[in-house]
């Protein structure tokens, strides 16, 4: 057999092991191929357009990533975790119960912000009611910062899952969130037939019983084609924490996108809006427009990716 090249869709990553299903198939090709990068060279993640060299009749190595429009990832100091590529929107499950992290949750929003990807929060599970004040609550700052907030339940409500839909159709949307939060039961409900894809993949990347640490790309069904697109859902793994330490300080302020028409108008140019007299920032907290808990984690992000750049120069010198 002879090597041919082809562009193909990164549709599941577990570890290092990846399938990638080919763009415009001919009648010849697999449906997934196996892909491998040469060495560390490509960081690759789902929703990634690749070209492939394949070298067998299901396998193929990657040639090149082709230009991504976003790449959703974390990182502290030491390394970094790509999550999805080419997004148009994230989907942040939240639930009433196990209660969420308000950090992960102002963490993701960072994140969206920066890459500049539209986010949408699902508070799932409000068919359990005890904590339900509490969640929204939580939620108000956002609320403020106009962020959608849809209020479901997977399990119990059908309507508020079909209400989401026009909101899906015709766009790649990354469910993220901590273990738990009913990520997969979403997917579940919206693409009947995602175990079914989810055990393909298994079988051919042999992940086992460890499915649940895949991230996987599914197609949604007919009312997710929105004028001739395909709509997907990635469901990515749970996860507890959200390092965002690869953004410097500015990228950070300008995350924070009711920051904005504060920004500059401190006293101290270096201002780090913590305790500095005269800070902008922090007249908008007393002042009620900037709430405290966005100004906290500002403070803390600062920190880590601070940290990080020493960690890193320590280990350049090395
Ligand atoms: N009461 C209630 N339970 C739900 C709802 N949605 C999901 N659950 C339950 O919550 C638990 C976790 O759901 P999953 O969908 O596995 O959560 P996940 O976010 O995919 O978790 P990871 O894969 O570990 O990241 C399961 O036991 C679900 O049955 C809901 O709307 N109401
Ligand atoms: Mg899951
Ligand atoms: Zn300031």
């Amino acid at each position: 057999m002879h090597n041919s090249s082809l562009k193909a869709l990164l549709v599941a990553s577990y570890g290092r092991n990846y399938l990638a299903r080919p763009i415009h198939p001919s009648s010849s090709d697999p449906a997934f191929y196996e892909v491998k990068s040469r060495g560390k060279k490509h960081e690759v993640a789902v929703g990634d357009f690749l070209e492939l060299q394949t070298t067998s009749a299901d396998q193929a190595v990657i040639e090149k990533i082709l230009p991504r429009k976003n790449l959703l990832f974390r990182s502290d100091a030491f390394r970094s975790k790509s999550i999805a590529a080419n997004v148009d929107q994230i989907l942040l499950v939240l639930a009433t119960e196990p209660g969420f992290s308000p950090d992960l949750l102002g963490r993701a929003a960072i994140a969206a912000a920066h890459e500049g990807i539209e986010l949408r929060i699902l508070l799932n599970k409000i068919d359990l009611k005890d904590q339900l004040i509490k969640a929204r609550e939580l939620l108000a700052p956002y609320q403020h910062l106009h962020i959608p907030i849809h209020e479901i339940s997977a399990k119990f409500n059908a309507d508020s899952m079909r209400a989401l839909e026009p909101f899906l159709a015709g766009k790649v949307s990354v469910l993220v969130g901590q273990s738990g939060m009913g990520k997969s039961t979403l997917l579940n409900q919206w693409i009947p037939t995602a175990s079914a894809q989810t055990r393909e993949h298994s079988t051919k990347l042999d992940t086992g019983k460890h499915t649940t640490t895949a991230c996987r790309y599914y197609d949604l069904p007919s009312w997710g084609i929105k004028e001739g697109i395909v709509g997907a859902l990635i469901d990515s793994p749970g996860f507890q924490e959200f390092g965002l330490a690869h953004l410097s300080e500015s990228e950070l302020q300008h995350s924070f996108t009711e920051f904005s028409p504060y920004l500059g108008q401190c006293r101290f140019h270096n201002c780090t809006h913590s305790h500095e007299p005269g800070c902008a920032i922090l007249d908008g907290v007393s002042q009620g427009q900037i709430s405290s808990t966005r100004v906290k984690l500002f403070n803390q992000l600062l920190h880590e990716s601070r940290n990080a750049t020493i960690q890193t120069q320590g280990h350049q010198s090395l």
